[in-house]
């Protein structure tokens, strides 16, 4: 949301971006200044899954809260929680934690797994929300299910609006095996009611009768989304349909991301609510979450695009935090293009200097094309974690491991080097020749302008895994580094290979820099 400011007002806001400005709203809301990206950004209270509604002339945005304890990896989400704004650009919202909590509001609900909700306006005019529990007492083998509660305030207090149980489940209103959650929402110009849902690649969609609940006709399966994986958010501009979602098409040549378990936004249109759907492109590229999920509302004359990311402090893939940015619309097209969105951020503290360079390069690996569960630039990522997921390390893992593999760094100039750290992932301990282990050994050689020169150490490379390994060594000056990692194993199987991150050290500390876009040329 930075764009939005002029630079008068960015500099002010600047300024006071470290003092936390939360006062108490007239209607006991929290109020909070955002000077950009997320909007909650101190770590008290994250923010996840965002769905954005107009209610009130004001924008509101009804969110879920990330409460895992640091390094568990696990969607622990008690509650949702609202942030309301009269002017995103303001940087003035009012916080509300704690509107509703699964088992409070459904009887036939438990506690926790406060999954992705929307609010709408029913065609009463009374709020109604759309909320993915799980239900106590079912004997599905996936007890998610969708239940729906109305109110007359976005606040609450939220009732059950259909106490019988949810209106989405694997029982109601078919049998079915997907697991039921992320619902979405239209009410159409013409009063007519439309809820799609779904995950893990299964997108399904349903007319709703006028009373917001009741299943009407078939349920149509999408499959022509391309990548489809979750967090389908439904809306329509100009009689064009639009369904925007979280989608991992992975491989080398995806527009989307090159790794599972990180989404980008992709999105698709219908001429009519339940399709045919046409996939048509990427909205936005993956955040700093493994997860992404969209969430769309058209206030004052603009389209406000909110999605979660890591960003805030202490943020993770399990502590996630909403952002808000403009959304255009490229109408020089037919039907419409939604534009990429660019996401912005907060103004941070000046980074610190530092003597780590391997941010300014490109990675590489010898093992092209990388198996989709990594990510090679995680290596160069500026962060190691103690439980990463996959996608958070590049590796070598593929059930029939070679004895040797290297990862590479080019830089757009020579550089002058005189150290190293690498933290290597394992899942199995030493020496083992299956699963992921710490290398036998690895050694870092450097392209001195004809061959690949092995840098000597004045004590041996350390081994280990799930910490930095530091080398130091006389400064050499070069374009290329390379780290070569011999597995382990006992000759006839060998283990696979992991790094989160690899630094290069120069002999001095200084500003950081960021690694050009365009592909680096080998050493040779
Ligand atoms: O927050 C839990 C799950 O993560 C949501 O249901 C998905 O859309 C993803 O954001």
């Amino acid at each position: 949301m930075t764009r939005f400011l002029t630079g008068s007002a960015a500099a002010l806001m600047l300024s006071a971006a470290t003092i936390a400005c939360a006062g108490q709203s007239d209607d006991g809301g929290r109020k909070v200044h955002a000077p950009g990206n997320p909007i909650l950004a101190d770590g008290e209270y994250y923010s996840t899954d965002p769905a954005p509604f107009v209610f009130d002339g004001k924008l509101w945005i009804l969110a879920g809260r990330d409460e895992a304890p640091e390094g568990v990896n696990d969607f622990i989400m008690p509650e949702w929680q609202l942030l309301e704004t009269s002017d995103p650009a303001s940087g003035e919202w009012v916080h509300y934690p704690a509107i509703a909590r699964p088992h409070d509001v459904f009887d036939w609900a438990e506690k926790g797994r406060a999954y992705a909700g929307q609010i709408v306006k029913g065609l009463d005019g009374r709020l109604y929300f759309y909320a993915p529990v799980m239900e106590k007492d079912s004997d599905a083998k996936d007890r998610f299910a969708i239940g729906v509660a109305v109110a007359d305030s976005p606040t609450g207090p939220w009732h059950d609006a259909h106490p019988s149980g949810p209106i989405i489940s694997q029982r109601v209103p078919v049998a079915n095996t997907i697991q039921n959650i992320d619902p979405t929402v239209l009410v159409d110009d013409d009063g007519r009611v439309y809820l799609y849902w779904g995950t893990f690649g299964q997108l399904r969609g349903v007319e709703l009768e006028p009373d917001m609940m009741t299943p009407k006709g078939d349920i149509v399966t999408v499959d022509s989304l391309t990548g489809f994986f979750e967090a389908p958010w439904l809306m329509k501009r100009k009689g064009t349909y639009y369904m925007l979602y979280a989608g991992n098409k992975a491989g080398p040549d995806s527009e989307c991301t090159p790794a599972v378990y990180h989404a980008c936004i992709a999105y698709g249109t219908a001429p009519s609510p339940l399709g045919p759907w046409t996939y048509r492109g990427v909205v936005l590229k993956p955040v700093s979450s493994t997860t992404s999920h969209p969430g769309v509302a058209e206030f004052k004359g603009h389209y406000y695009f909110a999605y979660h990311t890591a960003d805030a402090k202490g943020g993770g893939p399990f502590r996630r935090s909403v952002a808000v940015d403009e959304m255009t619309f490229d109408d020089s097209r037919t039907p419409a293009a939604i534009n990429l969105v660019t996401p912005t951020k907060r103004p941070g503290p000046a980074p610190e200097p530092t003597r780590n360079i391997a941010p300014e390069a490109q990675a590489f690996a010898s093992n092209q094309p990388i198996p989709v569960q990594y990510w090679i630039k995680a290596l160069n990522d500026r962060k190691a974690r103690k439980a990463p997921l996959p996608p958070e390390m590049w590796g070598n893992w593929s059930g029939d491991n070679p004895a040797s593999e290297w990862i590479e760094y080019r830089w757009e100039k020579p550089v002058t080097v005189n150290g190293s750290r690498i933290w290597f992932f394992a899942d199995q301990p030493a020496g083992s020749g299956i699963g992921v282990a710490p290398p036998a050994q690895w050694q870092l050689f450097y392209w001195d302008g004809s061959d690949w020169a092995e840098i000597l150490t004045p004590d041996a490379y350390p081994g280990g895994s799930g910490t930095f390994l530091d080398v130091s060594f006389p400064p050499v000056k070069t374009r290329c580094l390379r780290a070569v990692l011999t597995a382990s194993g006992d000759g006839k199987s060998h283990a696979g290979m992991g790094v989160e991150e690899w630094e290069v050290l120069t002999p001095e500390a200084k500003k950081p820099g960021t690694a050009p876009v365009t592909p680096m040329a080998p050493c040779e």
